[in-house]
């Protein structure tokens, strides 16, 4: 991607916006009227998210972003068509007041299957079965009963479950679920929060047993989400992973600034710094964050595994990035490491 581009689309943003407001003014998208001020604020959206695509060279995130937001106004009665018209009104917007736009047209392109979605479902088909682990703890997460939520979890790893298999295959997909039906407004945003205070009170619960049979390799790693990141439940999960592989391991959260993040590897001599990033808009920080370590001669031993949803989304981030490597999730997380410093 040609910074040229990128620049005039950040400097016309502006006369780019004006111009879809205008073309779009008096018509009737649809069924539903949105009301200008709204469809303002989404259309510099979908320009903020193409520019941020652009600059690390990636359509395919440009394309999960607009799956995502067709899928969430969709669930607020605003219809596919409206988001298409928008986007071809964008790309006009674009063709007449940048210069080259070519590199543009992969973007655009890639979003289009984006508009097709699949049917909504009703929030019964989507749940995992009634009677599976997953499908009784999403249950008991939406209805709020955060006791059952507890007892089943608990009893599940009393009667023998591992941990690792509750983390990746009731957490993980519960919380991701959970996200879900928060955005297709089947749940509302309080239920989406008590989920996740849920899960992290049980998580806190199962602890002190990540600790039983593990036997220490000797190596140490940090575990942060960066900067102004809030999502930190999967960097949480992807540090136990690690503890329970025989790592020490240190989750830090979120909100290290990257000074911060520096004086910790100095004061704790890490063998490995694991970064997570779940929203796009944070690839920036990251990309400064790790910039800013590489300088440092003194941490030239220290390796960078960063993760999270734009990671995998596009698989080639963490390379623009400047990481040493990405996992999927926590388990392969596991692998990718123990491969760099050869551990069987
Ligand atoms: C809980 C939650 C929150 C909580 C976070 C609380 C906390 N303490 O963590 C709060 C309320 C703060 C929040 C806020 C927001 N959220 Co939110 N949130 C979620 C939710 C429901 C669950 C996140 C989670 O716990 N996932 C569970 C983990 C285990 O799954 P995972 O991320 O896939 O992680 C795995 C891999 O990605 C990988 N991995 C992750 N990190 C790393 C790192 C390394 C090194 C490696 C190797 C691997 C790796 O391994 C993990 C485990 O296997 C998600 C839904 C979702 N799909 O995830 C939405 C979601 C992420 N949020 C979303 C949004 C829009 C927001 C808000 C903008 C608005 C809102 N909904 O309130 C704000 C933005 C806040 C901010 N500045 O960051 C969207 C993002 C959409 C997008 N395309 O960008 C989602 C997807 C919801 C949705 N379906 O629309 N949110």
């Amino acid at each position: 991607m040609h910074n040229h581009t990128i620049e005039q689309l950040k400097s016309k943003k502006q006369a780019i916006v004006k111009f879809v407001m205008d073309k779009s003014s008096g018509k009737k998208i649809g069924k539903v009227d949105l009301a200008p001020d709204l469809f303002e604020r989404d259309v510099n959206y979908i320009l903020d998210y193409l520019i941020q695509s652009a600059e690390f060279n990636s359509p395919l995130l440009f394309a999960d972003f607009t799956a995502w937001l067709t899928d969430l106004l969709v669930n607020l009665k605003i219809e596919p068509d409206h988001v298409r018209l928008s986007y071809d009104f964008i790309r006009e917007g674009i063709e007449n007041h940048i210069d080259h736009t070519g590199i543009l047209e992969e973007y655009f392109e890639l979003s289009r299957e984006a508009f097709n979605l699949p049917p909504i479902l009703d929030m019964e088909t989507m749940l995992a079965p009634e009677n599976d682990l997953q499908g009784k703890y999403i249950r008991h997460l939406v209805n709020g009963d955060r006791h059952l939520a507890r007892n089943l979890i608990m009893d599940a790893f009393h009667s023998g479950k591992k941990i690792k298999d509750i983390y990746m295959n009731v957490f993980a997909p519960a919380q991701r679920m959970i996200g879900y039906l928060w955005q297709t407004n089947k749940i509302s945003v309080a239920q989406e929060h008590y989920a996740t205070a849920v899960t992290q009170l049980i998580m806190s619960e199962l602890y002190p047993h990540i600790f039983h049979d593990t036997q220490f390799n000797g190596l140490k790693m940090a575990g942060v989400a960066i900067g102004s990141e809030l999502h930190e439940l999967a960097i949480r999960m992807v540090t136990d992973f690690f503890e329970m592989d025989g790592w020490d391991s240190y989750f830090y959260g979120a909100n290290m600034p990257v000074q911060s993040i520096m004086k910790t590897l100095d004061q704790g001599k890490f063998d490995l710094l694991a970064l997570s990033v779940t929203m796009m808009v944070h690839l920036n920080e990251m990309k400064k964050i790790i910039t800013e370590i590489r300088r440092q001669e003194r941490f030239k031993t220290v390796k960078i595994l960063v993760g999270g949803n734009p990671l995998n989304v596009d698989p080639n981030l963490w390379k623009t990035l400047g990481a040493d490597g990405t996992a999927k999730n926590a388990d392969l997380a596991i692998n990718v490491a123990n491969t760099w410093f050869n551990i069987s």
